[in-house]
Order: C-alpha cells, then structure tokens, then sequence
C-alpha cells in the first residue's frame, strides 16, 4: 500500500475525463490557465465508451474554435435536419430551409480521442487510474483533492476544483444541502452499433405502436440504431435478429428497406432526467453529468456539457483577469439553460415513447401522441421551434 505522500499545485483541479473535463482543460490551456485532471479508470476504458452521435451547430464551432475540427471537418456528416415518423408515414423537418442551422453526426468517442490526442501533443497534465479520488475544503480559500496514483498518496492543491466526474462522480457528495430534481422513465433504450452503410439520409426519429425506434449513424459505414424496451429489460434477451425484426418492424415504410449488418456493440442505457439544485460550493463547480442528465431523446448531454464547459471556462478566465461577475454568475446561467434543454429532451421523450402496456392511460395516450406529431410536422411555426431546440439554443 502507499507510503510516500506528493503534493503539489495547480491553478484548476479537474476531476473526470470525460468529454466535459478534457474540453475545460483544453479551453483553459488555450487561455494560458493550468489545470490537471484526474481520472479514475483507465484510458483505454475513457476512449472506449460508445455515447451520443449528435453535435449542435455551436458545439461544432466550440470545437473548431479551439482547433479541434479537424477530425469534424473530415469525417463530420452534416445534416441538414432530422425525419419524425409515426402511422406509417415519414416527415422531414429541415432545420437548414427553416431557421437556417445544421447539426453534425460526430461520434462522442471522436470527440474524445481528438481531445486526447490534442492533450498529449501539447503534454498536458491528465493522472488516469487515479484510485481514493476524494475532494478537500472547497469552501475554503485553498481547495485540494486527494488520490492515489501508482501507490503514491497525492494530494493536489488548487485555487478551484470542477467536477466533471459524471453521474456517479464523487464531487456532486461533497455539496451541503444539494436538492436532486429527477424523473425516471419506465422504458430504457437498446442500442447497437453495426457495420453497415446507413439506410437513411438523415436521422429516422419513429413513434410505433410497439414502442419508439431511431435510425441514426456514425459514418458512411456504420450505422447507430436503438429500441425503445422495458426499463428492467435484459439484453440477453435480444439476439441480434430479434433486434432486427423489431427495427424493420418500427421503422419500416412502403418503398424503403432497412439494410441489416454484422452488430459490433448492443447495450441498454436507462432513462433519466436530473438536475442538481446547486452548480458551486465555494470554490468548487460541476459542469456537464455531474450536475445534470437528460434522456437522450433530444441529442442534449454532450452538448450541455460542452455549453457548461464554454461558460465556465470564459467565468475563470474573467477570474484571473481580476473580474468575478461571470463566474459568480455561472451557477444561475448554467441552470437556466439546463432547465430549457431539459423540458426540450422531456418533451422529445414523451412525444416518441410509448407508455407501457400496463398504463391505464396507453392508448389515449399514444392516440395524443400521434396527434401531436401531426400538429407539429403540420406547422411551421412548431418545426421552427424544434428545428432551433435541436440545433442547439444559444449560450
Ligand atoms: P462522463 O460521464 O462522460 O465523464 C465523467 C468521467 O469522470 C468519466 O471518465 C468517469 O470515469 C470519471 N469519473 C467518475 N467518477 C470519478 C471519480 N470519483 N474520480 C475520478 N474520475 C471519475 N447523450 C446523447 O446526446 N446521445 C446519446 O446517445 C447518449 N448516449 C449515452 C449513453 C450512455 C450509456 C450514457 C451514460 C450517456 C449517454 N449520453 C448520450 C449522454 C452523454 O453523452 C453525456 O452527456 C456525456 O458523456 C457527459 O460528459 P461528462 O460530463 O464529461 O461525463
Ligand atoms: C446517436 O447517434 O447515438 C444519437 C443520436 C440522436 C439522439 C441520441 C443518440 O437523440
């Protein structure tokens, strides 16, 4: 066990890297502020996880800003819009010819091997399998965090500590009085990852009667499929060709065929909608997961964290130019924004899930459903709003 005790100083401890902790190191480097991060598992586990495809337009050009677009602008599909389909019949809603914005088919794992790659180039300071991760007076004026790193107890000092550790992170435990807002769905999604061109243009968003079935990508070969199941669901249970068939089933229309594929991956992600009452704790601050989860029915959790990442980033650049006011105004911004994208991915989930059979109310239910769907691919006025919604509201 360790003997040896280090420590020593940053300007910005970071836990987590994730996409929302290796982003805020990177945008701090880019401002000439330093950070360290410290991550739990291994890097091989962090650029393994298969997570969201979708990058709204502002995130793209957060990225590309921040000279992280290269691998966007070679291997990024552009989409112009999405299609929503229910009885039988698919619906374009063109963001492009609507409000004028895209939004990008850019897998997570890209995103965070480039901000790998982009770290190690410039030798940025990032501790992984780091074990006993545990976070010191960051009410005080000196926060720290504790860890273990090949068997040396290291105690980091810092002037500020951001918890990008996710939902199960630790940094969210140390808040006093911290309220959780959170729902459950009674559903979960089944996704696959197949090696197969895409059958569609653009993403397949599909309310059926046996339950909602998206059709979307990762590149000109592979596609990102998923099922609406029970939330208890086993994947055991889903051979590859039971999945097909429900796909074909939910998705198919006349005079359009689903192309099936070797699947390379099958997972079932819950479903569930949370926020953190608090943000900060004196010196600390949580961005992206770790203070809040969308369902992932809007495309809304990477780019949140990206858009907490941007606002926290300029507030502790400001800080360091002597002038508080955007950070101190991170906590009630972040909300804010957080709230709008979380009634957007509640809304998209509600409108394409269907209810489950148990439910009194099911089939009135699905009969609403189907009827918004008709309101909303039947009106302008309400794709705008959808098309601005996806494509990513403004910080
Ligand atoms: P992350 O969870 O990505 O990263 C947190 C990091 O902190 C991890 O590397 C973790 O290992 C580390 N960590 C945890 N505890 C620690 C500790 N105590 N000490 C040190 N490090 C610690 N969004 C979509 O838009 N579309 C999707 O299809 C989609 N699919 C998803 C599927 C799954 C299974 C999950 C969980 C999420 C999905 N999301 C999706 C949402 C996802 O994109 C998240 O919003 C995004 O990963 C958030 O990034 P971070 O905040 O960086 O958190
Ligand atoms: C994905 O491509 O993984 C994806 C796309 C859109 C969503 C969720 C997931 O809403």
């Amino acid at each position: 066990m360790s003997t040896t005790t280090r420590s020593h100083r940053t300007q910005v401890a970071i836990i987590g890297a994730g996409p929302a902790g290796l982003l805020l190191a990177w945008s701090l480097r880019a401002v000439g502020i330093e950070s360290v991060v410290v991550e739990n598992r291994s890097l091989d586990y962090v650029l393994g996880r298969i997570r969201a495809g979708i990058l709204e337009q502002g995130s793209v050009e957060t990225l590309t800003r921040l000279g992280l677009g290269d691998g966007i602008a070679e291997h990024g599909l552009t989409h112009n819009g999405i299609y929503l389909q229910f009885d039988g019949q698919r619906h374009k809603v063109d963001f492009n010819a609507l409000i004028g914005r895209t939004v990008t088919v850019y897998g997570q794992q890209e995103v965070v091997k480039d901000l790998v790659a982009a770290h190690r180039a410039a030798g940025s300071e990032i501790v992984f399998e780091a074990s006993r991760v545990s976070l010191h007076e960051v009410a005080g004026d000196a926060p720290r965090v504790r860890y273990v790193s090949g068997g040396v107890e290291t105690e980091l000092v810092a002037d500020f500590v951001v918890g990008a550790d996710g939902f199960h992170g630790v940094s969210r435990t140390v808040i006093p009085d911290l309220t959780s807002y959170e729902r459950d769905y009674p559903y979960a999604w089944l996704g696959i990852l197949a090696d197969v061109a895409p059958s569609t243009d653009e993403l397949i968003y599909a309310l059926h009667e046996r339950g909602f079935a998206m059709h979307s990508m990762r590149s000109p070969s592979v596609s990102r499929l998923y099922l609406q199941v029970p939330h208890d669901e086993r994947i055991e249970d889903w051979p590859d060709a039971r999945i097909w068939g429900e796909l074909h089933t939910r998705l198919g229309v006349p005079g359009w065929e689903l192309v099936e594929g070797p699947v390379t991956d099958k997972s079932i992600t819950p479903m569930r909608s949370f926020v953190a009452s608090r943000l900060r704790h004196g010196r600390l601050f949580l961005v992206g997961d770790a203070g809040h989860i969308v369902p992932p029915t809007g495309a809304k959790g990477l780019n949140a964290a990206i858009a907490d990442v941007t606002m926290l980033a300029r507030g502790l650049a400001d800080h360091y130019l002597g002038d508080d006011r955007r950070l101190d105004g991170y906590e009630a911004t972040a909300l804010a924004r957080q709230w709008k994208l979380q009634q957007f991915s509640q809304w998209m989930t509600e409108l394409l899930h269907r209810a489950p059979a148990g439910d009194p109310a099911a089939e009135f239910q699905y009969r609403s459903q189907l009827g918004r769907l008709a309101y909303v691919t039947g009106s302008t006025h309400a794709m705008e709003s959808l098309a601005e919604q996806y494509s990513g509201l403004p910080l």
